[in-house]
This record gives C-alpha cells, sequence and structure tokens, in this order.
C-alpha cells in the first residue's frame, strides 16, 4: 500500500504568500496527478499560533532569515506564515483536497517548530502521521509539496528512518534556496538517509 504524503502546499509559500518559495504553486498539478497513483493521500499543513517562536516579530530585533534559538535549539526566524486559520494557511485553491484523508497540522507548540510531519523539531512529540500510516498498512511514500530544503527534506528523511520505502518526488517539490546550494543538499541528505528521488513521470 502506498501513501502520497502532501507537504505544506499553503498559500503563503506560493507565489503573492508571507513566505514565498519560488514558483511554490508549480507543484500543485503535480500533486493533484499524483493523487491518482496512491492509495491514500495525506497531507501536512504548517498550522502556527500567531504569537509562534519561529516568526522574527516574536523576537525582540528579530530579522527574518536570521539565526535565533527556539526551544533550546537553533531557529532561522521566518516572517509570520500559517498563523492558523488565515488565508495564507490554507491549502492552495487549486489543490484537489478531496482526496486528502486526513490532514496534520504541525507548528502548532509556539514553543518549538516542526519541520517534519512526523515530529517536532527537537523530536519531542509525534503529530500521529507515522502511527496512522502504519494503521492503513501503509509500505510505500511518496512525498512531494514545499519547501524542499526544510518540510520536505525532514518529512522524508523521518519517514524512511520510520521504515517507509520512501521517495521523493523532485520535480513536485519546490525549495526556499536562502543560499544557493540549500535543495542540492538537501537532496543529497535525504539520498544520504535512504530516500529515494524520482521524477513524477517516473512514477507509475
Ligand atoms: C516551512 C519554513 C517554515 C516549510 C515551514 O514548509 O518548508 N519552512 N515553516
Ligand atoms: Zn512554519
Amino acid at each position: 500500500m502506498r501513501a502520497l504524503i502532501l507537504v505544506d502546499i499553503q498559500n503563503d509559500f506560493c507565489t503573492g504568500g508571507a513566505l514565498a518559495v519560488p514558483n511554490g504553486e508549480a507543484v500543485v498539478p503535480a500533486a493533484n496527478h499524483l493523487m491518482s497513483l496512491a492509495d491514500v493521500v495525506v497531507a501536512t499543513q504548517d498550522w502556527h499560533p500567531a504569537d509562534h517562536g519561529s516568526f522574527a516579530v516574536n523576537h525582540p530585533g528579530g530579522v527574518p532569515f536570521t539565526m535565533a534559538e527556539l526551544g533550546g535549539l537553533p531557529q532561522i526566524l521566518w516572517p509570520a506564515h500559517c498563523v492558523q486559520g488565515t488565508a495564507g494557511a490554507r491549502f492552495h485553491p487549486d489543490l484537489d483536497t478531496q482526496r486528502i484523508a486526513k490532514v496534520f497540522p504541525k507548528g502548532t507548540d509556539p514553543g518549538i517548530d516542526s519541520y517534519s510531519g512526523f515530529f517536532d523539531n527537537g523530536r519531542r512529540k509525534a503529530t500521529g502521521l507515522g502511527d496512522w500510516l502504519q494503521a492503513q498498512g501503509i509500505s510505500d511514500v511518496l512525498i512531494c509539496g514545499l519547501a524542499t530544503d526544510y518540510c520536505v527534506k525532514a518529512t522524508a528523511i523521518d519517514a524512511a528512518q520510520l521504515g517507509f520505502i520512501t521517495t521523493i518526488v523532485t520535480d513536485a517539490c519546490r525549495g526556499v534556496g536562502l543560499k544557493p546550494d540549500d535543495i542540492g543538499e538537501a537532496l543529497d541528505a535525504m539520498r544520504t538517509a535512504g530516500v529515494r528521488t524520482a521524477m513524477a513521470k517516473e512514477i507509475v
């Protein structure tokens, strides 16, 4: 049994959003297509309270895209994004949400960030995604969405570590790319962790 995990395909990560990933919306048609190749479709949703500690605005003198600390971990400060209940936190309007069996919110605790769809960044709490997939009899996961160098990377590495046969569909992902090498390095880190990479056309 194969699941497709849609990672954070939300307005704030698309053009015009608060934390826009270059061409983020380009993943939507590919994501919709991949749904037809999976037995089960799930989605993660970055879902922060307004006082979330990953937001630069919540740190005195905090500057977006610089380093700080949160929950005892190094933390990149982000522009406020994906605030619970806002339009920016909604899935992209062209995403075929009818096929999504379950949504896993993450980043809800103001005191810690959560890039992975499975665990927070300190691995303190699970979202329930791993157990849920196991309960459905899922052996294989396909992963697509946003952003390659943060939430896709963390979700894929955790999926592989949990024992799922994990493939990221590279052309159905887009990255932030704060540094030019970040996206390539993220792909290398995923491959090193046992994640397979494929193009959408190679998935059958
Ligand atoms: C993400 C930065 C902050 C992501 C979420 O979805 O990759 N990146 N929050
Ligand atoms: Zn976030």
